[in-house]
């Protein structure tokens, strides 16, 4: 079995010690999460950038202090349009432990401010574990392939469970610990419509629709198709597809709907004018959807589950594409080339 699939059937494992060891540290993450931190900013590289931007909304959401997710080389490069007035405490995403942006925006903070810094890593054993104060290291996260699956997963858990803690939700936190349950079995039931939809030839270009602390997620999806399958792929919140990208839709586009419950209707109108101009629709929502997770759980704790089939999605379409999701064109594991390239 390629490794790639291996590593998104098997990913609850990864989530389960996620959980296990954010709450099981609590106290020793908390004095981060509580007091004088102002305003949050999580940060990371490609997918965990995309990582960044879900958990940002969720931490604000869910505590009401601002939390914004940014690139690592726009707070490495362009600080000043990140960083301002107040403590902030900076959380720094990366499989690796060792991508130079995320690695230069610590250093950045750290000149810039007295806040505190939180890794979140597969890796402890490389530089950014070290020079986090605090480092949550999800080694059950790691994985053979270049394309971040069960660590993407693993780690934006970790960040749902961070959100959790520092907004005091027990109630949250004890639907959290259903999910790795909940994830195998919807893994299990969506594994063969995810194929099938893989492998339908037919779509020439796809947008991911998401909204709210669903729109990271929706970009994280469509990297996984960009990356996988060689598919031109691009992330929209749902609405927003109305102004101007709508543009695009013909016979030979589908549109993949990560829906939320709070924001249905709107949602839906948005997927239902499209199929009127042509469009094909996957929609992933809690009930009556193409994936319906049926998982029970709040809104703000079940956002990973819509990752798996998207993320077997991509990797039939890679595989019916003749494509090899382990080894995607041009990628490497981790990029490095902010230290060759710096001036
Ligand atoms: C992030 C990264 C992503 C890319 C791919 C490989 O590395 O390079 O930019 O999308 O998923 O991983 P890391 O800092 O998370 O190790």
């Amino acid at each position: 079995m390629s490794a790639t699939l291996q590593e998104i059937l098997s990913q609850p494992i990864a989530w389960q010690e996620a959980l296990e060891i954010v709450f099981g540290q609590a106290e020793g993450v908390r004095p981060f999460l509580d007091g004088e931190v102002q305003y949050v900013v999580f940060t990371g590289c490609g997918s965990t950038y995309y990582l960044s931007l879900a958990a940002a909304a969720l931490f604000q959401e869910l505590t009401g202090r601002p939390a914004r997710g940014v690139p690592g080389s726009e707070l490495a490069l362009n600080g000043r349009t990140v960083l301002h007035a107040g403590r902030p405490l900076l959380v720094a995403i990366s499989r690796s432990g060792a991508t130079s942006e995320t690695l230069r925006a610590v250093e950045y903070f750290r000149q810039q401010t007295q806040g505190p810094v939180i890794a979140i890593t597969t890796r402890g054993d490389q530089p950014l574990a070290a020079a986090a104060d605090y480092a949550i290291v999800l080694e059950k996260g790691r994985e053979e392939s270049v394309v971040q699956t069960r660590s993407f997963a693993a780690m934006y858990v970790a960040t749902v469970g961070l959100a959790v803690l520092a907004a005091h939700r027990n109630d949250l936190a004890a639907a959290l610990h259903r999910l790795p349950e909940v994830g195998t079995e919807v893994i299990h039931r969506s594994h063969e419509i995810a194929r099938e939809e893989g492998r339908n030839p037919h779509p020439e270009r796809f947008f991911f629709l998401g909204s709210g602390i669903l729109y990271g997620l929706a970009s994280e999806a469509s990297l996984k198709m960009k990356e996988m399958s060689l598919s031109v792929s691009e992330p929209f919140h749902v609405l927003e597809f109305r102004h101007g990208p709508m543009s695009m839709v013909d016979e030979r586009t589908m549109l993949v709907g990560l829906l939320s419950e709070r924001n249905r209707a709107h949602e839906e109108a948005v997927l239902a004018e499209m199929r009127g101009l042509g469009a094909r629709t996957f929609v992933l929502a809690e009930r009556e959807a193409d994936v319906a997770f049926l998982s029970g759980l709040p809104e703000a704790v079940r956002g990973v589950l819509y990752l798996p089939p998207l993320q077997l999605m991509a990797y039939y379409r890679a595989v019916s594409r003749g494509l090899d999701p382990d080894h995607p064109r041009h990628l490497n594991a981790v990029v490095k080339a902010f230290d060759t390239s710096k001036g």
